[in-house]
């Protein structure tokens, strides 16, 4: 045991942070984001942050910002306590006995490890995480306030800023043959200026895919994200096999290196949204590039919706992989109103330039963190908005 590192304390907190305007997904439309900040001390005085967000409470997945502070608190920060932060397997492994998935909760306590660690030594956790590959990378930007004209309007603010020219569109909500006719007008619109991804979040079944996905990659939609359930890895791979002149795009469906390696034996998918959090961390997150690498499969840097925390500890991850990839969507910093870091990472012509150490290279405010508090705040939860799903049923 290394004294120094030891690990003396670790809290959590959930922050309640609105977004710009209303982000609407298949499952719902939320206006703030909970993502739960970990604070971890290690003997020598060094504290690391992490950061788990969630989308809509547990409707994206099985996780909620109340699960995950829960988990944190009773099941992983016991299992931690006087352990030797610098041993990230090892320390991995207690949580994994501690605790049966809970992903996201691993992943934000991991992150404060990594971060804590890495500031002991002054290092960037990219140093950490094998070294550094890229200096930036294309950010994508998600158009989804289910309106035409507002989401073409947002899309050329960005473009003549400079912002991000990789257009993401949630849809899933509506009639599909309505989405087919709002991602149309979109891609019109922005022809010949912009990249179009497409996120279904796990809203269709195979025969709608089989019948929607060509009318929208014939309007110009070039990667498709989880058009189907999770489980539906059949439906993946028909798709991944028959459809001409787009790539599909696993997110639900690849968590774990075992979902990774089981989409890479059945050639279900093209390309891996890589994110932290439904990994179980950054380690984690290495290891299903790998397979994706090995199995000839590109990834995306993908998120869900961080503050400039979770978003810089994403950044170094992606930095250090190599393969092919089709940019990152780390935009959560832009659609929150406000962030829990004094120096966000910039973005130069439509790249979002990643950062260097020490730690995240990100110093988070301690006043911010009380400001959107919500203990202190005293608020209830609200996470997701389904009125948009409802009028359907
Ligand atoms: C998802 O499923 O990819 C990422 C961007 C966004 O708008 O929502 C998320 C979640
Ligand atoms: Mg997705």
């Amino acid at each position: 045991m290394r004294e120094d590192l030891k690990i003396e304390r670790i809290e959590a907190r959930i922050l309640d942070i609105p977004t710009i305007r209303p982000h609407k997904l298949s499952f719902g439309s939320i206006s703030s984001q909970s993502p739960v900040i970990v604070q971890l001390w290690l003997a020598n005085g060094a504290c690391g942050f992490g950061e788990a967000a969630t989308i809509g409470g547990p409707s994206w997945n099985e996780e909620s910002p109340e699960s995950i502070l829960h988990a944190i608190t009773h099941y992983l920060t016991p299992a931690l306590a006087g352990q030797d932060a610098g041993c990230f397997g090892a320390a991995i492994a207690r949580m994994d006995m501690a605790c049966k998935g809970n992903a996201f909760a691993k992943s934000a306590v991991e992150m404060a490890l990594i971060d804590a660690v890495a500031r002991t030594r002054g290092l960037p956790a990219w140093q950490l995480l094998g070294g550094k590959m890229h200096q930036s990378l294309p950010l994508a930007w998600t158009l989804a306030s289910g309106d035409v004209a507002r989401d073409l309007e947002e899309a050329q603010r960005r473009l003549d800023e400079k912002r991000h020219r990789i257009f993401k569109m949630k849809i899933g909500a509506r009639l599909p043959a309505d989405d087919v006719a709002h991602v149309s007008q979109i891609a019109r619109g922005l022809q010949g200026k912009a990249t179009l991804t497409v996120d279904v979040n796990q809203a269709w079944d195979g025969n709608t895919a089989r019948r929607y996905l060509p009318q929208l990659i014939e309007s110009g939609v070039t990667l498709i994200e989880q058009p189907v359930a999770k489980w539906n890895v059949a439906a993946l791979k028909e798709l991944s096999a028959t459809l001409q002149g787009a790539l599909i795009m696993a997110d639900e469906t690849v968590c774990t290196v075992q979902d990774a390696m089981m989409l890479a034996r059945e050639k279900a998918s093209h390309v891996f949204s890589l994110k932290v959090a439904k990994h179980g961390g950054l380690i984690r997150t290495c290891k299903v590039a790998a397979v994706a690498e090995a199995a000839d499969i590109g990834w995306y840097g993908g998120t869900m919706l961080e503050t400039s925390l979770g978003s810089a500890a994403s950044a170094h991850v992606f930095s250090t992989l190599a393969g092919t990839h089709h940019g990152c969507e780390l935009f959560g910093p832009q659609l929150l109103v406000d962030d829990i870091v004094e120096n966000k990472m910039p973005i130069v012509d439509f790249e979002l330039q990643l950062p260097d150490g020490p730690g995240f290279g990100v110093e988070v405010s301690l006043a911010q963190l009380e400001c959107f508090d919500r203990a202190r705040q005293g608020l209830n939860a609200v996470h997701v908005d389904m009125g948009l799903r409802a009028n359907q049923h």
